[in-house]
């Protein structure tokens, strides 16, 4: 399988719900030494943003979303374990998660790969999770930087009330904040009062060494 084709594959498997197939070609990408994160950006995102956009237009329903998005799941636990970590030195501490309400959690996985494959020490406290519980796992490992995922227009509203409650609880200061996710955009993190906003996953790996230095 040359990548041109494993490319391809990778999208239709998605495109296809086919959790056996989508397995398949994330192990192929390993064997033959393809890049991890050009497949996962390359082929089974486009695939699963074919199957977004068929979602949207009503041509797909909930059950076929759901099983577009476990095989992406699957390709993509496997490729994202496969992205190494930089061990030597570690850039700062990074706590991220999905907001409250929102199970969205793929494109999260594959910032948190991208920030440990660039010296972050991350800690993925996972998805649907309330504030609270984002601040103090930021407050217990100290971390440097504060990362929220947002994938629906209605959870976005929790990354301004995280801003709010670190203000209210008055530690805004004590760390940085991005905020990502397909509805999100720069306009929005200005206006919530973000420290940053991050279109992609090497954007977040960009931005957030950004955030340290102007530490
Ligand atoms: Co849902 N879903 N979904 N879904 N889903 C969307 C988001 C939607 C746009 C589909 C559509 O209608 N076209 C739509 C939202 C509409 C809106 O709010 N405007 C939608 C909907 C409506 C829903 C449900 C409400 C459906 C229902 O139940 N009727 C429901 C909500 C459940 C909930 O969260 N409470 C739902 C459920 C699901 C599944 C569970 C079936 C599944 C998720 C599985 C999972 O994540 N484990 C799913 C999926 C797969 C999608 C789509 C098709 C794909 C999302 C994805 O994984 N993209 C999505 C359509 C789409 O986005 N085109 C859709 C690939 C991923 C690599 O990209 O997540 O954007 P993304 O991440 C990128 C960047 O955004 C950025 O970097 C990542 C890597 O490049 N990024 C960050 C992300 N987080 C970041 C954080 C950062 C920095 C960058 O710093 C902290």
């Amino acid at each position: 399988m040359d990548k041109a084709f494993i490319l391809k594959e990778a999208s239709d498997s998605i495109v296809s719900q086919d959790l056996d197939k989508a397995r398949e070609i994330a192990e192929q990408t390993l064997t033959k030494g393809y890049d991890p994160m050009e497949v996962i950006e390359k082929g089974f995102t486009e695939g699963i943003s074919r199957v977004g956009d068929s979602f949207e237009r009503g041509e797909l329903f909930l059950p076929e979303l759901i099983q577009a998005g476990e095989a992406m799941k699957v390709a993509t636990d496997i490729l994202n374990a496969a992205v190494p970590s930089d061990n030597r030195r570690k850039k700062g501490r990074y706590v991220i998660a999905t907001v409250e309400g929102d199970v969205h959690d793929i494109g999260k996985g594959i910032v948190v790969s991208m920030l440990k494959a660039h010296g972050f020490e991350v800690f993925d406290i996972g998805r649907d999770v309330s504030i609270d519980k984002i601040i103090d796992s930021a407050i217990e490992v100290g971390a440097d930087i504060i990362g929220t995922s947002a994938l629906l227009t209605t959870t976005l509203k929790v990354q301004q009330k995280l801003e709010e409650k670190l203000k209210s609880r008055g530690i805004r200061n004590n760390f940085k904040t991005m905020v990502g996710g397909a509805p999100c955009t720069e306009r929005w993190a200005k206006r919530i009062g973000a420290d940053a906003y991050a279109e992609d996953a090497h954007d977040a790996v960009k931005k957030a060494v950004d955030l340290l230095i102007a530490n």
